[in-house]
């Protein structure tokens, strides 16, 4: 607080110092009796030196701070698509780089070369159609090239995948991601956030959790039959916002009562065994090197993104709107230890939308392993299955706390 308060009165200190200064020279060039707009020559010879002077000290900083933190500072890609990325990355960098040098030369060196001397009068030079011809074309084609490329690698990027990708679901709420891995089937079972009870938090679609969600809807802690209990007992008196509330409330699970009615008369059990077999995995990601997946994003309540820094992979998880995207991780996470001489790095998946106020803690841990360990990861996860998790919950699976995540969403 002390140090911002001394800051704030230095900078103004400073402010009224430069103030003065300009009123002293002011003065002082009344005094000489000529007008502050005729610079003398030795100024105006220094400022052009200057200019130069500046010119090649913004351009040793720009080298030094290029190579000191490496070229763009992002590091090693880790993901074969991630290479493509970053090449296109590189290739606007070298333009903008190379863009910078020469119109900052230009800048400052014509500053400097064409100064103001006695005695020599501007050339005027107002048109050249050969010149305009030149700084228009060569910027559109340039343009023309970055943006070909681009649409070129957004379009592999976003092209759906193969059968051999792995598929994973990364399910985000606030304020962490779940994933749901599709199992030996290596097909997602379908959800509906109507089935949404304490243990099936993912709201996946199964016979079984359709039935659970009917009966948590009619005879959960807060679920229609206790809402009618309560508004046609003619001991309680309710004043008119609590009943109108619970006659709200009540119309809103009524209707929802019949969509799950719907969706179990619809519902086909075939559908039931791409779900069972899912596997729900918390706090870290883990990944097979030279693997592709493709990962289903969604998210619950707000827009939350999913950014795989180092895969160079991002895409916004949107409520009620599937997004996915895909890569392929190409170095494990011990290699990348070594590449970093960091031990302690780890890959990070991590949220990059202004989700809420603890957005910055939104992340999830991925580790990525060669092959045979990520099959023995694999394989000590297959009794963990949605099915494995789902079954020795008591058989109806209705909690007090469910009623309400369901009924808020
Ligand atoms: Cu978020």
């Amino acid at each position: 607080m002390e140090n911002k308060l001394i800051i704030l009165i230095v900078i103004i200190l400073g402010a009224i110092a430069i103030a003065q200064l300009v009123r002293v020279y002011e003065i002082s060039a009344k005094l000489r009796k000529n007008g502050e707009h005729e610079v003398s020559n030795r100024d105006n010879r220094l400022n052009a030196r200057l200019m130069l002077g500046f010119m090649i000290a913004l351009f040793i900083g720009f080298i030094y701070l290029m190579t000191t933190y490496g070229w763009t500072g992002r590091g090693v890609a880790a993901s074969v698509e991630g290479e493509e990325t970053d090449w296109l990355l590189n290739l606007n960098f070298v333009i903008v780089i190379m863009i910078f040098f020469f119109t900052n030369f230009l800048l400052f060196f014509f500053t400097f070369k064409y100064v103001r001397k006695p005695g020599v009068k501007a050339f005027y030079y107002p048109h050249n159609n050969k010149l305009e011809m030149i700084w228009t074309v060569v910027p559109a084609i340039v343009l023309a090239v970055i943006i070909i490329l681009g649409l070129q690698t957004w379009n592999d990027l976003v092209a759906p995948t193969g059968k051999e990708a792995i598929r994973v679901e990364l399910f985000s709420k606030q304020f962490d991601w779940t994933a749901r891995y599709a199992g030996q089937d290596n097909t997602l079972g379908k959800y509906d956030y109507k089935l949404t009870t304490d243990n099936n938090e993912l709201a996946l679609l199964t016979s079984n959790t359709i039935d659970s969600a009917l009966n948590n809807m009619l005879n959960g802690s807060n679920g229609i039959s206790r809402i009618q209990k309560l508004l046609n007992n003619r001991d309680t008196i309710f004043n008119d916002s609590t009943s109108n509330a619970l006659r709200a409330d009540l119309s809103r699970k009524e209707r929802l009562y019949r969509l799950l009615a719907q969706m179990k008369a619809n519902h086909n059990k075939k559908l039931d065994a791409s779900a069972w077999d899912d596997i729900i995995q918390k706090d870290t990601l883990v990944l097979c090197k030279g693997q592709q997946y493709e990962i289903s994003l969604r998210a619950k309540d707000v827009i939350h993104s999913a950014f795989f820094m180092h895969m160079r992979a991002q895409m916004n998880a949107v409520p009620g709107m599937p997004t996915r995207l895909k890569f392929t991780p190409s170095m494990t996470t011990e290699e990348m230890r070594k590449s970093k001489n960091n031990p302690a790095f780890n890959y990070t998946l991590m949220c990059n939308k202004i989700c809420g106020g603890a957005h910055y803690k939104m992340k999830m841990i991925v580790v990525v392993k060669d092959k045979a360990a990520y099959n023995a990861w694999m394989a000590s996860k297959k009794k963990e299955t949605f099915k494995d998790k789902y079954f020795p919950a008591p058989a109806a699976p209705v909690a007090a706390a469910a009623m309400d995540t369901t009924m808020t969403n």
